[in-house]
């Protein structure tokens, strides 16, 4: 099932719930009742939250828990207590007691030695040794050298306080050519058997990743991910793990991260195996045979599984947040993001199959589960295995929200790869001077380039349909991703809210690299783990069942193709300095964290209540929340609605909420419908279409507001209603207006977009989203006569 056709499975807030059927007026005698149910243990965060509503709605002079005289204030009052009481238990700062504190890295990132041993070259040696693939010619081959210094490392893990070591077995260090029959490198097993006895003798649990990202070469050679065979070849690496390794451990990772394979390898071809020739064909075959993988490698644990023994498939994804909460294009984007990351895998796990949104939109490119892999895959997770760095702000995807949000996005743009400015060179010019040559072939660690006429047509990012940005006040870590803490909150309670995963959620990856120094970088990685820890428990408090946390990562590491450049890791590695590991401030914050189980006792309850909010304080209004939503779900999934009724009461909930954007599509659809199939009621049509116009012209729409006052008019005339066709006629004119206002400004800014194109000044960009900016915003001032209107 799809989440568009149920209603928003999370449960909304408390706060907000609060006052459904509260009924007014409450007898006089309930109102000391109210506050004298606030015991005195919660006075203090409910005072600290009825100043923080106080102050966001700008009312000055609200004496706290002074007598309480209007509806608003007692309404305020109510919330507030249930707020207290459900958030501010006396222990709310304290984490269940076998809560999983714990730190991750990964073979090819960190152990170096990557000829010891008998281990057979991964994609990532092939792809990291192409000259320009990785930041600085940067390669793995020495790395953190974890796999000569794992028992200092293990010291490490057990200095932070940490009680789960997340690491990654490297399959051709087990398995030279990747498959039993190619031989098994005993050495290579026992490195990893030491690994863990180690971690235990120390008291840490080791969780073991079997496969992150660095596939046997030998295996690619064979198709690797686009070979269905690969599965099996994946399931019998499985069965020697679990058989050598799982004495030690209980807590499996089989995949991790399909979507960044799939995504940065098979689309952008940015990270191993480096191929973009199919972008909208090779990233849903190579994430349906991972799937299959994971699931066989479930299949065979569960026969095997020791008490306790558990295993999953890691999932990765930033929250997707609608960049204008009350568009409903950016909703309809929000729903293809979610769609198109996180739901790709974690529907056909918990729901089994992906979701009917991909079907429509990939059709047939996207491969079809038999009912025997249905089976394989659904339930196959013993647990949600999350990671999750950020939060954006999703929209539509056209030229001009692209243009707006350029200059945001400018400020992401992550490391391009030369190979890939050179392929893109090649593929895009239509010149014969261009060497094709020049490029790397598949056998280094990337396919051939498609000529200008082989050019892919179809790709995931077409598929998805969606922009990202993130507002240009918002911090970035250096890899440039938005820091935004609430996006964990919100998506740990999507998770909850939609998959409900039995055996909760484990948070296998999640952290921060920042630019500078360790003086400086060191204290903003502190504060980010404080807060991760703030929304953690607030989301634990809504619901969320998570049961751990692994920060990413341990030390410093190869950070795939930004090289050594951006820096994790809890321990700082010189990488000039004979891999010298140095504690960052942050190693005071973890311990105090996993030692004390619980969030800083400086954090204030305030903190806790706000802490889900998106940085900007825009919400859903409520109608979008609740019936709106719904319904505009459906009319996503092509189930329009078709009576007449229906429409006009979405209308008025929509024009009551002030959700102005629905209002005006839900209004388009009801003149349309009244026209065909209501046509002896032109008086409907025509007030629907008087909405319409109205609203198309708040939202800066003069096209579609001069077709729908147009015919307004014509209609009010037949009606013989002269007051009303006498107002279509006046917005007519300044719909027109409107458009050759916004027509001048959208060539000025083309223009300076043009002129940017040929000169690459990034001024010249700014000045074109300004001038954007301008025509969509030119006539705000007349719009607030109309917004009485409405
Ligand atoms: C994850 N992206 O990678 C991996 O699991 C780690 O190995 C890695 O070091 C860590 O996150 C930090 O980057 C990702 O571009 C790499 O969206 C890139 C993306 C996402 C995850």
């Amino acid at each position: 099932m799809d989440v568009m056709a149920s209603p928003s499975p999370v449960p909304r807030p408390v706060w907000t719930r609060a006052c459904d059927g509260l009924s007014w007026p409450l007898s006089l005698s309930s109102r000391p009742k109210v506050l004298g149910s606030v015991p005195p243990r919660h006075w203090r965060p409910v005072a600290a939250l009825l100043a923080l509503r106080a102050l966001r709605r700008r009312v000055a002079g609200l004496v706290l828990l002074a007598p309480i005289s209007t509806k608003a204030e007692m309404v305020e009052a109510v919330e507030a207590v249930e707020l207290g009481e459900k958030l501010a238990p006396e222990d709310w700062r304290s984490f269940p007691s076998n809560f999983l504190w714990g730190v991750a890295t990964a073979a090819f990132q960190v152990e170096g030695a990557v000829t010891e041993g008998g281990r057979g070259p991964s994609i990532w040696d092939t792809f990291s040794h192409v000259k320009g693939n990785i930041d600085g010619d940067a390669t793995a081959d020495v790395a953190c050298d974890h796999f000569h210094r794992y028992r200092e490392d293990i010291q490490l893990v057990k200095r932070l306080g940490a009680k789960a070591y997340r690491f990654s077995i490297s399959w051709s260090r087990v398995l030279p050519t990747g498959r039993i029959q190619g031989g098994i490198s005993a050495e290579g097993l026992a490195f990893y058997e030491d690994l863990c006895r180690e971690a235990l003798a120390n008291g840490i649990e080791p969780v073991a990743t079997l496969y992150h990202w660095d596939l046997p070469e030998a295996l690619e050679r064979e198709g690797g991910w686009l070979n269905r065979e690969t599965v099996e070849v994946f399931a019998d690496y499985a069965a020697l793990c679990f058989q050598s390794l799982g004495k030690y451990v209980k807590t499996w990772c089989s995949i991790n991260e399909p979507w960044t394979q799939c995504i940065l390898g098979y689309c952008f071809g940015s990270h191993a195996p480096g191929r973009s020739v199919a972008p909208g064909v090779e990233p849903y075959l190579a994430g349906h045979h991972m799937l299959l993988a994971h699931g066989r490698a479930a299949e065979i644990y569960r026969k095997v599984r020791p008490e306790g023994g558990k295993i999953a498939m890691v999932l990765n994804t930033e929250w997707a947040e609608p960049q204008e909460p009350n568009n409903l294009e950016d909703q309809a984007a929000v729903e293809r993001a979610r769609a198109f990351n996180l739901d790709w895998f974690a529907a056909p796990l918990y729901e089994g199959d992906y979701p009917q949104l991909m079907r429509q939109r990939v059709g047939q490119r996207l491969p079809r589960f038999t009912e025997t892999e249905r089976k394989l895959v659904r339930g196959s997770n013993d647990f949600f295995a999350l990671n999750c760095y950020s939060a954006r702000y999703i929209c539509e995807d056209n030229f001009w929200r692209n243009l707006q949000n350029t200059p945001a996005k400018l400020r992401i743009l992550p490391f391009v790869s030369e190979v890939l400015v050179q392929k893109l060179k090649v593929a895009l010019s239509a010149d014969a001077a261009a060497d094709p040559a020049e490029v790397p072939a598949a056998a280094t660690g990337g396919p051939a380039t498609p000529s200008p006429q082989t050019l892919p047509t179809t790709s995931w990012t077409k598929d998805a349909g969606y922009e990202t940005s993130i507002p240009l006040d918002a911090e970035l870590t250096a890899t440039g991703w938005p820091v935004a803490h609430y996006g964990l909150g919100r998506l740990l309670l999507y998770i909850q809210g939609r998959y409900q995963p039995k055996g909760g959620i484990l948070i296998t990856e999640a952290g921060a690299a920042f630019d500078g120094d360790s003086d400086s970088a060191g204290p903003r990685q502190a504060t980010y783990l404080q807060r991760q820890s703030v929304v953690l428990r607030r989301a634990m408090l809504e619901g969320a069942d998570v049961r751990g946390y692994i920060w990413w990562t341990l030390m410093d590491n190869f950070e795939w193709s930004y090289g050594y450049s951006k820096h994790f890791g809890l321990y700082a590695v010189d990488f000039s300095r004979r891999q010298a590991r140095t504690p960052r401030a942050v190693v005071a914050t973890y311990q105090r964290l996993s030692r004390s189980n619980a969030v800083d006792g400086a954090v204030t309850d305030a903190e806790l209540a706000t802490c889900l909010e998106r940085p900007d304080g825009r919400a859903m209004p409520d109608a979008f929340d609740c019936r709106f939503n719904a319904a505009s779900r459906l009319h996503g999934q092509k189930r329009v609605l078709t009576q007449a009724s229906e429409l006009e009461v979405l209308v008025e909930a929509c024009r009551r909420s002030g959700n102005f954007e629905a209002m005006t599509q839900a209004a388009e659809e009801l003149a349309a419908c009244c026209r065909e199939m209501d046509p002896k009621q032109p008086s409907r049509e025509a007030r629907a279409l008087r909405l319409c116009t109205r609203g198309q012209l708040m939202l800066r729409r003069p096209k579609r507001a001069i077709q729908s006052a147009g015919r307004a008019m014509t209609l009010f005339k037949e009606l013989g209603d002269s007051n009303a066709a006498d107002e279509m006629r006046m917005l007519f004119v300044r719909a027109q207006t409107l458009r050759e206002g916004m027509q001048a400004a959208a060539q000025d800014a083309r223009q300076a977009w043009l002129l940017y194109r040929e000169h690459g000044d990034p001024r010249l960009l700014f000045q074109a989203a300004k001038n954007c900016h301008d025509a969509h915003h030119k006539f705000d001032d007349q719009n607030v006569l109309l917004l009485e209107k409405l």
